[in-house]
Order: structure tokens, then C-alpha cells, then sequence
């Protein structure tokens, strides 16, 4: 299942008129189905996922919990910080062809290989990727859906918004569904550089200023590709620059706002570089970029172009943006987080008193490890994610030894329960504790203590 068709199919099921059928039969179903996880680790010979069957096999480690959240769409919901983000950052790129409704069931192909990962890239691994088999995932990033985009549009800049999964740590800022936007613009190699610099006069003399920018040059680590000449690489990496910070810029209103630029790596993309903003004193992540991989554009009808692409992270924007503390309160359906918040304005978070945490340990042996079965904190993560849902607050090692003589290895995990929306009681939380140690006894082959 690659390309054209997919994309085609993917349309037609997110049609209009559909999209409230599927979205209703996915929540019922996978409401009931989360119920009945807790109490059974089997697994299903078939996921049906947004109208199409999927057959499980040993690659399969996604959760209902997970699909649960593909139903939610926060990216289309009028008045949700999200939506109010990405419409701001799309009239920034009013030029280019906005996508935001594209299936989140990918090929390993769409997500991994078009985009030039190595076989062995630890993105690919199953303690990071949902996997629904072998052959699919779901999207770990926007990008999985560039070659496509590329390859079946008319368009010369795309921007699409999408929900992202990825197996994580549980904190503040980590959540295992988050919300990317991608952009993606190409030049013809004729005319580049008459067409940059027209762009550029525009985009510089719009933006607000002053802000404080750091800037890198491209080094040995972080080359210009061979089949580019140099000045294909500074006109690209200068428009691309050139329009993030103006997006930026015009986000935040704000002329203390501190940017930097550092370099980055990502297989689809050389050049590639990350951008920071100074948030609280620290430097926060807000996207990455870079110059389009030749070999992508070639294999999609563009060998012609040259162009850039970027990915940046809506929540991370949105939590400075608009104040907001927990990145779990996007999810909240709480009228307290909702009512806060007016279609495409962006204001500041009040936060409402949180209920009281509940926290218990937990610790365990380790199974002895052997090739292919390293332990991995996220796969313990992913337990706890989907017994206790979104009560789990924080999930922290705590203690971990080696025992002398043995050589086997005992963790201890603090987690941290908190709701957002009431006080939860000590005996609820102790049935969802035995239940976590239960299923982390099964599935993950250790020995409690
Ligand atoms: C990517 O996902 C690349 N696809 C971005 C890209 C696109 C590069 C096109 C080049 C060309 P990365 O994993 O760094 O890269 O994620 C991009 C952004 O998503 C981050 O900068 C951050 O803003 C956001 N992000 C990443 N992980 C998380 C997370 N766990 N929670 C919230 N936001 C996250
Ligand atoms: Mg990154």
C-alpha cells in the first residue's frame, strides 16, 4: 500500500460527510476494548483501525489506549490551543497547500524507508515506534507523509498538521501522542535565485522586529550535499531560515524572545538544524529542519528542485504560548481547561487547583537480559500508560542495583498518580498498582519484590 492510492483512500475515508461515522465507531469501539485490556493481556488477531483491518502479529505493540486517542483530532477542535496555533501558523504560510486529515496508520515504508533511515536507525525499534505490524505504524512524525505529498501534489509548499506517536517517557512535557506541523517548499534549480530573493524581500521586511538571533554556519559534520553546489545551499538554508524566524517572530510578539540555531541530524535532510528558544532560561526545542535530501526529491518526480522542509512540535509552542503547565492538559475535557480558551485567541492559562498525587513504588528483577531483549524503561512506561491512562502523572526510576553475586538487576519505579479532574482515593489507585504489577509480571518477565 504506498503512494497515490493511499492518499486517495485515506481522502475519501476522511471525507466530510464520513468523518463523524468513523470517528463514532472508533470510540465505541475502542472504549469497550480499553475496558476489557484491563483485565486481559491476549491479543487479537485483527486491529480495525479507522475502517480498515490490520492483521496483529509479533511486531504489534500498540495499545487501546493509543487507539483511543486517534478519535480526538485536538489539532481540529474550534477554540483548542492547538487549532488556534496551527491556523495561526498557517496563515503565516498562506501560499501553501494546508493538509490536516491524513490517516495516522502509516507503511514502515512511509514512515522509515522513503525517507532514507538506515535499517538499523534505533528509530525503527519497538520500544519507540506503535507498531500495528510488521509493515505498519503509526506515524512517528509528519514527515512520513512527505514522498507522498511530493510525489502525487501540484504545489511548490505544503504545510500539514497531524497528531504523532511515539513511545515515550511519562512527564510534564512528554505525552505519547503529541501534534507536529510540516512544511516543505521547492524551488525550481533554474530560477532559484531570482525566485529566493523575490520571497525574501517580502518575508523580511513583514516580520517583526528585534529579536535576538544565533546563528551557525554549515561545518564538516553538517555538510552541504555533493550534488548541490554551495550557493544552492546558502539561497535554500536562507529562505528556509529566513521564513521560520519570521514565523516565530510573529507567534510570539515579543522582543526580548531569544532564537539560536545548532545543528541537527536527520536522514531525510543535510544540512539539518534544530531551533531553540530561551524559555525560562533554558533552551527549548521547538523544531527541526533542514535542506531536502536530492535522492527524495529525485524519487518524486522533482529531480529538477532543490528544496527545504521543516517539523516543529505544536504542544511545546502552545505550552509557552499560552501558559500551560502539564502537557496532559491538552487532552483534559475538563470545562475548566476548555472554557479558557476563544477561537483564534490566544490568552494566557489560569490554572485551577490541582487535586491532590498519590504515589506508589514498585520494584522488581529484571529478566536476565539476552540479544534482542535489552530491558527498556518505555516498555514499563507503556504498562502503566495503559492501565492507569492519564491518572499517571510521572513515572521516575528511583533505585536501581546490580546484585553482587547474581548480576541480575532490580529497578524501582516511583509513580506518581494524580487526576486533573478530581480527588482519586487511595483504594482506586491501589487496584490500578496491583494491576500495573500484575501485567509488568506477565508481559515483561519480572519478578516482583
Ligand atoms: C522530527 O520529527 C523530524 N521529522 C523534523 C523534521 C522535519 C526535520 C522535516 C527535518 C525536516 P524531532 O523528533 O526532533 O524531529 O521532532 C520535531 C519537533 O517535535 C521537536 O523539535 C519538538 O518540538 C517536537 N517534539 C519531539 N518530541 C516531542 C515530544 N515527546 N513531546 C512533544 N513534542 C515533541
Ligand atoms: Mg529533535
Amino acid at each position: 500500500m504506498r503512494g497515490g492510492r493511499y492518499i486517495l483512500r485515506v481522502n475519501a475515508l476522511l471525507g466530510s460527510s464520513g468523518k463523524l461515522a468513523w470517528r463514532q465507531l472508533l470510540t465505541a469501539l475502542y472504549s469497550s476494548a480499553a475496558a476489557e485490556a484491563k483485565n486481559s493481556t491476549s491479543q487479537s488477531p485483527t486491529l480495525e483501525i479507522l475502517g480498515q483491518s490490520y492483521p496483529t502479529d509479533t511486531h504489534t505493540n500498540t495499545t487501546p489506549t493509543i487507539l483511543s486517542k486517534l478519535s480526538r483530532n485536538l489539532h481540529l477542535q474550534p477554540s483548542h490551543p492547538l487549532n488556534t496555533l496551527k491556523r495561526r501558523i498557517e496563515s503565516h504560510f498562506s501560499t501553501f497547500t494546508h493538509l490536516d486529515n491524513l490517516n495516522p496508520v502509516v507503511t514502515t515504508t512511509q514512515n522509515f524507508d522513503d525517507l532514507l533511515f538506515e535499517p538499523s536507525h534505533p528509530g525503527r525499534s519497538k520500544t519507540d515506534t506503535y507498531y500495528i505490524n510488521s509493515s505498519h505504524v503509526l506515524r512517528t512524525h509528519t514527515s512520513a507523509h512527505q514522498s507522498d505529498v511530493l510525489r502525487n501534489g501540484k504545489s511548490n509548499g505544503y504545510l500539514l498538521t497531524a497528531d504523532v506517536y511515539r513511545r515515550d517517557e511519562i512527564d510534564v512535557s512528554h505525552y505519547p501522542v503529541f501534534h507536529q506541523m510540516e512544511g516543505i517548499r521547492i524551488f525550481p534549480r533554474s530560477n532559484l535565485s531570482a525566485e529566493i530573493s523575490s520571497d525574501l524581500s517580502t518575508l523580511t521586511s513583514s516580520a517583526p522586529s528585534p529579536t535576538s538571533i544565533t546563528d551557525i554556519p554549515t561545518s564538516d559534520t553538517n555538510p552541504i550535499q555533493s550534488v548541490h553546489t554551495k550557493s544552492e545551499a546558502d539561497l535554500v538554508t536562507k529562505h528556509l531560515k529566513t521564513s521560520l524566524e519570521s514565523m516565530v517572530k510573529s507567534l510570539f510578539r515579543d522582543e526580548t524572545l531569544q532564537i539560536r540555531w545548532i545543528e541537527a541530524y536527520f536522514p531525510f535532510t543535510s544540512p539539518s538544524w534544530e531551533m531553540e528558544i530561551l524559555y525560562q532560561d533554558k533552551w527549548l526545542e521547538i523544531l527541526g529542519c533542514g535542506v531536502v535530501q536530492q535522492q527524495i526529491l529525485d524519487s518524486t518526480g522533482h529531480a529538477d528542485k532543490v528544496g527545504w522542509a521543516f517539523g516543529l512540535g505544536l504542544e511545546r509552542i502552545a505550552m509557552v504560548l499560552f501558559d500551560i503547565p502539564d502537557i496532559r492538559l491538552f487532552w483534559s475535557e475538563d470545562k475548566r481547561f476548555l472554557s479558557q480558551f476563544r477561537e483564534g485567541e490566544v490568552t494566557t492559562f489560569k490554572p485551577f487547583s490541582k487535586y491532590p498525587a498519590c504515589y506508589k513504588d514498585i520494584s522488581f528483577w529484571c529478566p536476565a537480559e539476552k540479544e534482542g531483549e535489552k530491558w527498556h524503561d518505555n516498555d514499563f512506561a507503556e504498562i502503566v500508560r495503559d492501565v492507569a491512562g492519564d491518572l499517571a502523572e510521572n513515572v521516575r526510576l528511583i533505585d536501581q542495583f546490580t546484585h553482587p553475586k547474581k548480576g541480575t538487576v532490580s529497578r524501582c519505579f516511583r509513580i506518581n498518580y494524580r487526576s486533573m479532574e478530581r480527588t482519586v482515593t487511595n483504594e482506586e489507585i491501589d487496584r490500578i498498582q496491583d494491576e500495573v504489577r500484575r501485567i509488568s509480571a506477565e508481559k515483561l518477565g519480572v519478578t516482583l519484590r
